[in-house]
Formats: structure tokens, sequence, C-alpha cells
């Protein structure tokens, strides 16, 4: 069979706009409803979320005769890991706290093959290869991978040039959360200061022709995010989107409301 093709970092170098979500449920059947609901990338999050190679395979496996292209986030550096999670069939990784130009360059060498990497060989066991399936796999592994890397510490912003610099890093996503905390406002994304270094990061990104990207909930923020040379944006996380509406629909048949939500 042929490469697949990661239509993700196609859109990337072509700098198209890419609206994505983060998924944490760590469920193959809410992945399956998530995959076709229009969104053009979704992140499997095992950050913070409790998912491992086994649960990202199977979700994977659940969103592949969808539309959405699908990242994943590992929850740190280790090539022993990132190794797993090519292999289970991951094209685009999405690393969290990437600080420095060295950490990126690092990255840059789990994820590939040698000479360029220290990836493992072994696409006879590698959904990714399709077990052998794929013609050619190993050498053309590094075409269809794909690195985003994440700026979201004071440290990564001062060094956020030498990291995009790096030859392999396909593109910078920016982490709100944990640069708030960074800069001194823990639990405060939206302070002044945390927007204003968002907006001088997505314009020193996108400068180099490399891809920004962002965390954003608010629409009227994103399209200024878009504006600071943001193109690929994720708007939320299904974690939060079931919780809302759970709420919402308990509380609309509280209190003598008569309630707004069908169940069939
Ligand atoms: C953060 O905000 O810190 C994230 O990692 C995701 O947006
Ligand atoms: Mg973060």
């Amino acid at each position: 069979m042929d490469m697949p093709k990661n239509l993700f970092k196609q859109r990337l170098r072509q700098g198209r706009w890419q609206v994505g979500l983060f998924v944490g449920m760590t469920s193959a059947y809410s992945m399956e409803i998530l995959a076709g609901a229009g969104f053009d990338w979704l992140v499997i999050d095992a950050e913070h979320s409790p998912n491992n190679p086994a649960s990202v395979l199977s979700q994977l496996q659940a969103a592949a005769p969808y539309p959405a292209q699908l990242l994943v986030r590992p929850m740190n550096h280790d090539p022993a890991l990132i190794k797993q999670y090519l292999d289970v069939g991951a094209q685009t990784l999405l690393l969290p706290l990437v600080d420095n130009a060295v950490q990126a360059q690092d990255l840059v060498r789990a994820l590939r093959y040698p000479p360029d990497g220290i990836r493992g060989v072994a696409a006879s066991l590698a959904r990714a290869a399709h077990w052998n399936g794929v013609k050619d796999y190993v050498r053309q592994a590094k075409a269809e991978t794909c690195l985003v890397v994440q700026v979201e510490t004071r440290q990564g912003l001062e060094n956020l040039d030498a990291i995009v610099a790096v030859d392999g890093v396909d593109g910078v996503f920016i982490g709100p959360a944990d640069l708030a905390a960074s800069l001194g406002h823990l639990g405060d994304a939206g302070h002044s200061e945390v927007r204003a270094a968002i907006e001088d990061a997505l314009r020193r990104i996108s400068a180099t022709g490399k891809a920004a990207g962002v965390f954003v909930t608010d629409p009227a923020l994103a399209t200024h995010y878009r504006d600071c040379g943001a193109s690929f944006i994720a708007v939320g996380g299904d974690t939060t989107l079931l919780r809302n509406a759970a709420l919402k629909l308990a509380a609309s048949f509280r209190d003598g409301s008569s309630g707004s939500g069908a169940v069939t």
C-alpha cells in the first residue's frame, strides 16, 4: 500500500487555516463522533489525560475513516515513548514544554530514523508501516512525519527564535495556560501581559515562514490571533464540551424550567 499522506503537515506548509480540538476522553467511541464533526485536526492528549500507546492506538483506529487529521501529545520528550506513538500510527506529534533549541533538536532526532535521528527501526511491528505493507516506509517516514513544539514558558519565549529555526520543527504552538503560569499569572491566561506575549510570539513565528498555532476559545480573539499570524488553532476540548452540555441540560430541567434537550 501507499504511504499515508500527512494532510495536516501539507496544510501547515501551505499556511492553510486549520481548526482543532483537544481530546482527553481516552475513548475510541467518542473519538469516532469527534473525528466526523468538522474539525481539521484533533489532538489526543497524553500529557494531562490518562492515555497511553494502547489507548492512543484504538483512538487512531476509530478516527481513521474520517476527515480529521490526528495529532498526539505525549507526556514528555522521552524518545522511547515517541517511538511507540509513531509506530502505532501517529504522524504528527505535539510536544509540550519545549524551552530551548537543544530540546527541539533532540525531538527532531527522536522522530527520525538514522542517519538523521535515533528512532528505532521495526517496520514489521509498526501499524504506521502497515506491518511492512507500506512500500519503503522507513525511507518515506521523514516526509510524512510532522513535529509541532509547544512554547509555553518564559524561557521558551526567550529562546523562541532559536527554537523556530531548528530544521525539522514544522510548527510552534503556544500554550496560554502554562505560559500564564510561567509569567506569574497562574490561572489567568487572559492577562494583558500573557496576551501581549502570545501576539508577539505568533508574529515572530509566522515571520519566519513556519506555522504558528495557539489555543483560543473566543472567536473574536481567534480572528485577532489569525491577524497576528496564527494558522492553526485549538478551540476547546472534548471534556469541556461534555461537561458544559451536561451542566446546561441538567440545569434546564430544574427550578420550574421546562428543559430543552430532547432525549430520544
Ligand atoms: C496550555 O495552554 O498550556 C496548553 O498546553 C494547551 O493550550
Ligand atoms: Mg501546556
